[in-house]
């Protein structure tokens, strides 16, 4: 049938300049990262993070590798301790960094070494307001992230906070990388539907890993 195509396997789409969207790319490991989530929450529990603002980041969210995105009153920052403890964060477990590395190179960013993963975690109804991620001290590296769990609706907008965001599904074991001159985009994700997932029960989870410090 002419105009009619199989899609034997799940191609990359890239969203805007530099913002590509993978497909099932995270799928073949996400056993592997569930165990590895697991894991780290053992060590480090998931927490809600308090707004400079004084008001609560509805995900609960825990971090490994070097460095980890906090909030509070103080404000956004990365911190090399987790601020419940004053220990180090947990390491970065390889399976996830060598996934970052891989997914950055294909995307066209080679020599991309994560120094920070943000472990969130969404319950049905918990959502994440438009932001940019301005945290980092190098914005000419990229971020890659990974959901797994209860899809979402990501809102993917423009450079200004009042551009149109298009919405797109994120479902388990997809990957997004985001660089170059969608690297300060405004995004978010929609109120997380109900559901269940057979291997994460009523939770979606999200690893955003990235490089913070120069
Ligand atoms: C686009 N997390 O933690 S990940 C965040 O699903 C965050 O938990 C969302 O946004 C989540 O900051 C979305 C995808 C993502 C991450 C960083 C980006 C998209 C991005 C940076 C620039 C543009
Ligand atoms: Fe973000």
């Amino acid at each position: 049938m002419r105009g009619q195509i199989t899609l034997l396997e799940p191609v990359p789409v890239e969203l805007g300049p530099g913002a590509w969207h993978m497909p099932g790319r995270a799928l073949a490991k996400a056993g592997g990262l569930l165990d590895a989530i697991a894991e780290v929450i053992r060590d480090v529990p998931l927490r809600q993070m308090l707004t400079p603002g004084g008001r609560r980041i509805c995900a609960p969210m825990t971090n490994c590798g070097r460095l980890g995105w906090i909030s509070d009153r103080r404000g956004y920052r990365y911190s090399a301790e987790d601020p419940l403890t004053g220990r180090p964060w947990p390491p970065m477990p390889e399976l996830v960094a060598q996934l970052a590395r891989q997914l950055a190179g294909e995307a066209g960013y080679a020599g991309f070494e994560p120094d920070a993963c943000l472990v969130n975690a969404y319950r049905p109804g918990m959502r994440m307001g438009l932001h940019q991620d301005r945290d980092e001290a190098d914005m000419s590296q990229p971020i890659v992230s990974v959901s797994l769990g209860l899809p979402a609706v990501f809102l993917w907008g423009g450079l200004r906070r009042g551009d149109k965001a298009r919405r797109v599904t994120l479902a388990h074991g997809d990957a997004l990388v985001f660089g170059g001159e969608s690297r300060m985009c405004f995004h978010g994700i929609a109120p997380v539907a109900r559901g269940r997932h057979p291997k994460t029960g009523e939770l979606r989870y999200n690893l955003t890993l990235r490089r913070a410090a120069a």
